[in-house]
């Protein structure tokens, strides 16, 4: 957590209802401000990591320098003609193996708890297509519905460019949510970088992970695998609202997508791919 404070100075990003938003920042150096359980336990990782780099570089560095000052040609005319010493050699396998296991263990133990949700609230089922989100909501009813980026031309103010989408995810604050995700044409990746998800979403496989939002907000995602001319324009967006709130949702997203597709965004026009033979 130190390290998440040193490097976002500006704490969390609330608005003035409390709300959180999880979304990249101008100058950002650090990971995005966690917005649930799996993204703090990812913050925990990468300070371990962070401090075992930290206390290397340091010593590597002044090892380098010590070297460079003790060992030099002026205060050493006559080289010296060692070539082993087996303490040393021992110790400088020994020592970075502890160290990868140092490593080794929570991050084992990191992919696992990703991996998959232990009693789960509910599921959403996520479809990568070219180029939107394609979302259904087995335990609800099973309704579902497409999420497109909003375009710049019909951003209302105070809407992210290139993340806002017209139908975003809504989840209750504090529900286990498992995260379903395949691919209908090509490969894309479900990553939402406040929540610490992220999923690749293959054509023919259906692969898990989960979430949990601890506060209520927004958090912006995008496909993170690049699957065409619109990768870039295929962000995620999840609203988590109390509980009645998405209950409410519920009750009208069934009503809303139940006649099938909601109008949405047309589809991207196809791009034109050369037909000759070859
Ligand atoms: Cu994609």
């Amino acid at each position: 957590m130190l390290l998440a404070t040193l490097l976002l100075a500006a704490g969390p990003a609330l608005a003035a209802d409390g709300e959180m938003t999880g979304a990249p920042v101008p100058w950002g150096m650090g990971l995005q401000q966690a917005g649930g359980v799996l993204k703090r336990t990812i913050h925990d990782f990468n300070e371990l990591v962070f401090w075992i780099i930290v206390v290397i570089t340091v010593f590597v560095a002044g090892l380098l320098l010590w070297v460079v000052y003790r060992y030099s040609a002026a205060k050493n005319p006559v080289p010296s003609r060692t070539s082993h010493h087996s303490l040393l050699e021992v110790a400088w396998t020994v020592v970075p193996v502890l160290i990868l296991i140092v490593i080794a263990i929570p991050s084992f133990r990191l992919i696992y708890y990703e991996d998959r949700a232990r009693d789960a609230d509910f599921t959403i089922n996520v479809q990568g297509r070219q180029w939107y989100w394609h979302y259904a909501y087995p335990d609800q009813g099973n309704f579902s519905f497409d999420s497109y980026a909003v375009a710049d031309a019909d951003l209302q103010p105070g809407q992210l460019r290139n993340l806002t989408v017209d139908n975003p995810l809504v989840v209750p604050v504090g529900a286990t949510v498992r995260v379903i995700t395949t691919g209908h044409d090509v490969i894309h990746s479900f990553f939402i970088p406040s929540l610490g998800v992220q999923r690749y979403a293959i054509p023919g496989r259906a692969l898990e992970t989960w979430f949990q939002v601890d506060r209520a907000g927004t958090f912006y995602g995008q496909c993170n695998q690049i699957c065409g001319t619109n990768h870039w324009f295929m962000p995620i967006m999840v609203r988590a609202v109390p509980k009645p709130e998405f209950d409410a949702w519920v009750a009208q997203a069934q009503a809303r997508f139940a006649q099938g597709q909601a109008p949405g965004y047309p589809e991207p026009a196809p791009v034109a791919v050369a037909s000759a033979a070859r």
